[in-house]
């Protein structure tokens, strides 16, 4: 299969990597890393290790390819669709954070699939990849029910040994995906620790108030979410990747603009229209919008 990943951070280089061992694959992204994956190939360390040499460029318009798999920070999603809308793909599939499929959905002529990535990546330096955590990419069609193309995705990405499974109920794993992602990342980038310490304690409490809210907004949108379900999608990912630095951690590490928007943004916006109360979700957003604002990269 041909697949384009278009956006070569931390996850998009693992998933690419691994996608090169049994697929034609060409990674979108920046100098100097595409550049050197360009002379050296990807070096996959950690829980998983390999040496693949997909193809990569930084011209981001005029592709064309089987799959299209974005896996761009939730807040470069019409850049992404921007440019994917001047190429040609059989399917598109989302590996973002947050609930961004309809935003490329709409954008998009190929059809759109959801998905929803939970290993740990980190990009250590250009080339170099280190895999900190093997969770599991789940995807389907974006409404839910069966999907042939998904099907066909499903396969590809099994193929090359990513743990992957193609799901009829796609909203709720979408929801059940941000509730962890709520219940994560602002904690462990506030307070500055790897995944694995929330696993008891105070960030256990504080993730949990997260994810139960999340759950909570997500049955006022009709998605039939529970409490418990949420909660043990958190504990199940904290422990599949305790050694991860979260994305949002990585983001304030090297002083980045965070995914708060697409995560607790959607949240608090999503409870207000529903006049429901998330009280842990309004104070890590606020709390991430202070350090955004502080360190000058909030747009
Ligand atoms: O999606 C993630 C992220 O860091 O953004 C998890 C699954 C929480 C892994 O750290």
């Amino acid at each position: 299969m041909d697949v384009l990943v278009f956006g070569a951070g931390s996850l998009g280089t693992l998933v690419g990597a691994l996608l090169a061992r049994v697929h034609d694959v060409t990674l979108v992204g920046r100098d100097p890393h595409v550049s050197h994956v360009r002379e050296r190939g990807v070096t996959v360390s950690g829980a998983i290790e390999a040496q693949t040499a997909p193809d990569a460029t930084t011209e981001s318009d005029g592709h064309r390819a089987d799959l299209a798999v974005v896996t761009v920070k939730s807040f470069d999603t019409p850049t992404a669709a921007a440019a994917l809308s001047t190429g040609a793909f059989d399917a598109v599939l989302s590996l973002q954070n947050g609930l961004t499929e309809d935003e490329l959905a709409a954008r998009l002529d190929a059809p759109v699939l959801a998905g929803t990535a939970t290993y740990g990546a980190r990009l250590r330096e250009p080339g170099h990849v280190e895999c900190t955590g093997i969770g599991r990419v789940v995807l389907g069609a974006r409404d839910g029910g069966t999907d042939r193309r998904a099907e066909r995705v499903g396969k590809a990405f099994r193929d090359a040994g990513i743990e992957t499974l193609v799901a009829s109920d796609m909203p709720r794993r979408l929801w059940e995906k941000l509730a962890v992602n709520a219940g994560i990342n602002a904690v462990t980038a506030l307070a500055r620790v790897e995944n694995g310490a929330l696993a008891d304690g105070p960030g256990h409490q504080l993730a949990h108030r997260a994810a139960r809210e999340t759950a909570r907004v997500a049955r006022a949108e009709g998605v039939s979410l529970s409490n418990r379900r949420a909660e043990r999608a958190l504990d199940e990912v904290v422990e599949a990747t305790s050694a991860n630095r979260s994305s949002m951690l990585q983001d304030v590490d090297d002083e980045r603009r965070t995914e708060v928007e697409a995560i607790h943004g959607v949240v608090v916006a999503r409870a207000d229209a529903h006049r429901l109360s998330v009280p842990t979700n309004r104070t890590l957003a606020d709390l991430l919008r202070t350090w955004e604002a502080g360190r000058g990269v909030r747009e």
